[in-house]
């Protein structure tokens, strides 16, 4: 059984990132409702995101979106965030909301199209240059409605070019990190729709190239811990676009949907040796109807509870049950540590670390939320801020 000091170390030493667009309005394509306070820019996305550090103490990043979080001077932003305490993390590139994707971005019949969407990226990569961000979130939206829409291999051959293209651009301490989805906004085909097609991409690349696993892309009933193992199996697991489904790419906060799964996807990754910043424990979640701050925050201490959990499995046990064949006894101990109330734990860590206990409550006596619904008037929709 791991020593608790240990397990407190582990828990303090993982880094949980918050995206900039969930503190931003966001909604669904019936309707976005506004919430009174949200941020009118990237700074004050990063306001809100040095609160959630503040309280939580494990969130010391927030992933960019670019052109949503556009300005004229990145590094004056990062700097802007080191003041705050924080870091830029990922930059998350976006080739799928201008008329001309239409039928695609990089894997475009047209070689204009795709010459506009690989600038793109490679701007992004300019970017981190000036913000010192590490990694490049690539998802693409590419993909066909009917069959015989497109050249389903032509599109592979399209989409390697221009990630071999990006992949030239990285400097020596950047990566690349390759998100699949299964489906939506394209019904058919997706062009990189699952862990495989990522992989095979990132293996012709070389080690700067990682997969991503977003928790909501795949079909329902998928064993996510499964590829999580095996990911990591091959030194392939990039990091995690955290939220939960209960239908398809729902983007509600992570650890609501299925507590369980995301133990069990934490397990492997402790398993595996995952607990590392080579891993890149992000959120990717829109808060429509819930204020959004505290959701952040809850969705921290989600995956930090399920962490917790993790850590605590009795691996010894586990491995004799596991030799002895002892089906129901190696359940019992991943059991164990999944019905153990972590709460506690996590707030004596907490505690030692100068933090409330209860970083919800202390965010919601802070009065950050009445400050700034008094001080922003007219906040923008998460997409199409700043
Ligand atoms: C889209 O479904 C993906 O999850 C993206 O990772 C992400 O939501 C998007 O890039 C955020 O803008
Ligand atoms: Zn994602
Ligand atoms: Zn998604």
């Amino acid at each position: 059984m791991t020593a608790p000091s240990a397990v407190k170390a582990a828990l303090t030493s993982q880094a949980i990132e918050t995206p900039s667009w969930a503190y931003g309005n966001s909604g669904t394509r019936f309707k976005v409702f506004a919430q009174q306070g949200v941020p009118r820019s990237p700074q004050e996305k990063l306001d809100d995101a040095a609160q959630v550090h503040r309280f939580t103490g494990v969130a010391p990043t927030v992933a960019l979106h670019i052109p949503w979080d556009k300005v004229d001077d990145y590094a004056a932003l990062a700097a802007y965030a080191e003041e705050r305490g924080l870091r830029l993390g990922a930059i998350n590139s976006n080739v799928f909301q201008d008329d001309d994707y239409k039928l695609g971005s990089v894997c475009h019949p047209d070689a204009a199209v795709r010459r506009k969407a690989l600038g793109h990226l490679l701007e992004c990569v300019d970017i981190m240059d000036a913000t010192g961000s590490r990694d490049l979130k690539l998802w693409f939206s590419d993909g066909t409605n009917y069959p015989g829409q497109d050249d389903i291999r032509a599109r592979q051959d399209r989409l390697a070019e221009a990630l071999s293209a990006v992949y030239e651009r990285l400097g020596d301490d950047q990566r690349m990190l390759l998100e699949y989805k299964f489906f939506e906004p394209a019904f058919y085909t997706t062009d990189v729709p699952d862990w495989g097609t990522a992989y095979a991409h990132c293996l012709k690349l070389g080690p700067k190239a990682q997969v991503v696993v977003d928790t909501g892309h795949h079909a329902p009933g998928t064993n996510i811990e499964f590829i999580v193992a095996l990911l990591l199996r091959e030194g392939k697991l990039g990091g995690f676009d955290f939220n939960s489904r209960f239908y398809a790419d729902d983007d509600l906060m992570v650890g609501a949907a299925d507590p369980f799964q995301l133990f069990r996807i934490m397990y492997e990754v402790v398993r595996g040796g995952g607990l590392t910043p080579d891993v890149a424990f992000m959120l990717d979640q829109c808060h429509n109807i819930e204020p959004k701050i505290p959701a952040i925050i809850r969705s921290v201490m989600n995956v930090q509870e399920a962490t917790a959990k993790a850590l605590l499995v009795d691996r010894e046990a586990l491995a004799a049950a596991q030799a002895a064949g002892d089906v129901l006894g190696a359940n019992a101990v991943l059991m164990d540590a999944y019905n153990t109330d972590v709460r506690p734990l996590l707030a004596e860590v907490r505690q030692e670390q100068g933090l409330d206990p209860d970083p919800v409550a202390a965010y919601g006596r802070s009065g950050w939320a009445e400050r700034i619904v008094a001080e922003r008037v007219g906040g923008r929709q998460a997409g199409w801020g700043a």
